[in-house]
C-alpha cells in the first residue's frame, strides 16, 4: 500500500532546465500552467517551478516541503528529471510523478532507470488528481506504477469529450516577464504569451509524436470559454497572444476569435495546414491583427510529403502562401531536414521551393526520431533505423547553436542538405534571427 493514502494539499510541478535551448525561457510553461489551475479549481495549493534557465545547482533551488510533486519533461530532458526524481526521494517523503510526451511512450524503462512513483500518460489532469486524492495507483487510469519490482501499466483513461471542464491556464503561477518570447513582427509589449484553444490535430505527419499522443482526435474550447480566457488575459494586459493550436485555422469558432482578438486589441501569430488556407480566412486574419502564420511547408517534393503521410502537397502551399500575400499577411514557413529516405533531387526542389515562392521568414529545423513518432514506432515501414547509442539529450531539432548534433546515421549528408537549405533561406531564417535574439537575452540576464 502507499504510504501517502491521505489527501496531499501541497503541490509543486517543475519543469526542469532547458540550457540546450538558446533562450531557456522561450514560452510560458502552458502544460504546467493547466495543471495548476485545475488543481486549484480542485482546492490544491499548487505553485511551478519553472527551472528552464537554472544552472548545474538546479537540485538545490526545490523546495523540499511538498506533499507531492509533478515533473514535466520533453525528450531531451529526460536524464535531468530522473535526476530530480533521485533528489527528491532521498530528501522527502513526497509523491513524484511524472508526465508529458516522453514518458508517454517511454514509460517502462523511464520508470526504470529512475525514481518516480508514477507516470501519467497522456491528458494529465484527471489522473493527477486521483494521485492526490490518496487513491491507490492501481485504481487510477492512465498511470504507470511500481508494484515491488514489477512495473504495472494501467488502461488508458478515454479523453474527456468537453475540454471546458478544464480551467484557462491563470498567469499569477508566473512571472510573465521572464518570457520573452520570439517576434516577427514588432511587439506591443515587452512579453508575449501562449495560449492553446483546442487539443489535437487532425494531421498525421510521420515525424510528429501528436499523432499517437492526441489519437487524432480534435477537441475546441468553447466561444464562452475561449471568451473569459481573452478578457482575462486582456485585463491581465497582455497585447501579445501566440496561438498554439496545431492548425487554428479550422478552429470551429474561428471568425468570432478573429474578432475576439481584434476587440481585445491583441496582436497575435498561429499556425496552419495549408490545405485548409481559404481567401476568406486570409483576409480575416489580415483584418483582425494577425503579425503572422506559419505553415509546415517541410519540403519541396511531393514525393517526401507523401512518404511522411503529410496532408498537404505542393500545390496546396503555393495556393496557401498566394493567397496569405495577396492579404498582405506575413508568412512563416517550417521547413524540416533529414526526414528518411531524402534524396538530393528532394533537396534541390526545396531549394527551387523557396527561390519561387515569396515567404517571409523561414524556420528550420532538423528530424528527431522522437517517441510516439510513427516514423520511430514503425521504424522499418519508413526505412529508417534509430541509433540506440545517441543520448536522449541530444534528441534537439533545434539547439544553442546552429550546429544542432544530429540524431541521424548520415548526420554528413544531413548536414549538407541544411547547409544548402538555409544558404538560400540566408537572413531570412530564424535560426539566425533567434541566436542574435538568444545573445541580446543572454547578455541582458548576464548585466542584469
Ligand atoms: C509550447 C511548446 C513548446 C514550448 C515550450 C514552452 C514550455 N516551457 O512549456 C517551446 C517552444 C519552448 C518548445 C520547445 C520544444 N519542444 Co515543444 N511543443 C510545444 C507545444 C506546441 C504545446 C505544448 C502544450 O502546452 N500543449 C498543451 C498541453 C495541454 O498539453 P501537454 O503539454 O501535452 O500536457 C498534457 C500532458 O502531456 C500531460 N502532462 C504533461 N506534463 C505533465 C506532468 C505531470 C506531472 C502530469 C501529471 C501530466 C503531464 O498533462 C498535460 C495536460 O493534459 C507542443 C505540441 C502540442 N500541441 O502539444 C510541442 C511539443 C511538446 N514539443 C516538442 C518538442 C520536440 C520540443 C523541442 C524538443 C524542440 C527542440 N528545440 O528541439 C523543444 C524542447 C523544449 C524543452 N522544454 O525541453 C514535441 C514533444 C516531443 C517529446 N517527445 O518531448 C511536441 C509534442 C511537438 C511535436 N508534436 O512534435 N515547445
Ligand atoms: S506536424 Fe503539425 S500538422 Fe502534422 S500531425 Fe503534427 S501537429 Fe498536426
Amino acid at each position: 500500500m502507499q504510504n501517502w493514502m491521505i489527501k496531499m494539499k501541497k503541490v509543486i510541478l517543475i519543469h526542469p532546465p532547458t540550457r540546450y535551448l538558446l533562450i531557456p525561457k522561450w514560452t510560458i510553461p502552458l502544460t504546467l500552467l493547466y495543471l495548476r489551475s485545475y488543481l486549484i479549481s480542485k482546492g490544491y495549493e499548487v505553485s511551478i517551478l519553472d527551472l528552464a534557465d537554472a544552472g548545474e545547482d538546479y537540485l538545490s533551488k526545490i523546495p523540499l516541503d511538498a506533499d507531492a510533486y509533478g515533473v514535466t519533461l520533453y525528450t531531451p530532458q529526460e536524464q535531468l528529471a530522473k535526476d530530480i526524481s533521485f533528489y527528491l526521494k532521498e530528501k522527502t517523503k513526497a509523491v513524484v510523478v511524472a508526465g508529458g510526451h516522453h514518458v508517454t511512450f517511454l514509460d517502462v524503462p523511464f520508470m526504470k532507470e529512475s525514481r518516480f512513483d508514477a507516470v501519467v500518460r497522456g491528458e494529465g489532469e484527471i489522473p493527477f488528481e486521483k494521485i492526490l486524492e490518496g487513491k491507490e495507483f492501481k485504481d487510477v487510469l492512465s498511470v504507470t506504477y511500481r508494484n515491488g519490482n514489477d512495473i504495472v501499466r494501467n488502461e488508458m483513461r478515454p479523453f474527456v469529450e468537453n475540454i471546458d471542464i478544464y480551467p484557462f491556464p491563470r498567469l499569477d503561477g508566473v512571472n510573465v516577464k521572464e518570457y520573452p518570447g520570439t517576434y516577427i513582427q514588432k511587439p506591443h509589449s515587452d512579453y508575449r504569451v501562449a495560449a492553446i484553444l483546442s487539443r489535437g490535430c487532425v494531421g498525421k505527419c510521420a515525424f510528429c509524436s501528436s499523432v499517437n499522443f492526441w489519437k487524432r482526435k480534435l477537441r475546441f474550447h468553447s466561444f464562452e470559454w475561449i471568451k473569459s480566457n481573452i478578457e482575462y488575459l486582456a485585463d491581465y494586459g497582455v497585447r501579445d497572444l501566440e496561438i498554439l493550436d496545431d492548425n487554428f485555422i479550422i478552429h470551429k469558432n474561428f471568425t468570432e476569435l478573429c474578432l475576439l482578438f481584434k476587440e481585445h486589441k491583441m496582436q497575435y501569430s498561429c499556425m496552419g495546414i495549408s490545405r485548409h488556407m481559404s481567401p476568406e480566412k486570409s483576409k480575416l486574419l489580415k483584418d483582425t491583427g494577425c503579425s503572422y502564420i506559419a505553415l509546415g511547408i517541410e519540403s519541396g517534393s511531393d514525393r517526401l510529403l507523401n512518404a511522411v503521410d503529410k496532408s498537404s502537397r505542393i500545390q496546396d502551399h503555393v495556393k496557401a502562401i498566394k493567397i496569405l500575400k495577396e492579404n498582405g499577411l506575413v508568412v512563416k514557413g517550417l521547413f524540416m531536414v533529414g526526414l528518411p529516405g531524402t534524396t538530393q533531387e528532394d533537396i534541390d526542389l526545396t531549394v527551387k521551393f523557396i527561390k519561387e515562392n515569396p515567404l517571409d521568414v523561414y524556420g528550420l529545423t532538423t528530424f528527431v526520431p522522437f517517441p510516439g513518432t510513427p516514423i520511430r514506432e514503425n521504424s522499418k515501414e519508413f526505412g529508417y533505423e534509430i541509433d540506440e547509442t545517441i543520448p536522449f539529450s541530444d534528441y534537439l531539432m533545434m539547439s544553442k547553436t546552429m550546429d544542432t548534433k544530429m540524431v541521424v546515421k548520415n548526420s554528413d549528408v544531413v548536414k549538407r542538405h541544411r547547409d544548402q537549405v538555409l544558404d538560400v533561406m540566408g537572413e531570412k531564417c530564424t535560426l539566425f534571427n533567434s541566436i542574435k535574439k538568444g545573445m541580446e537575452y543572454q547578455n541582458k540576464k548576464r548585466n542584469a
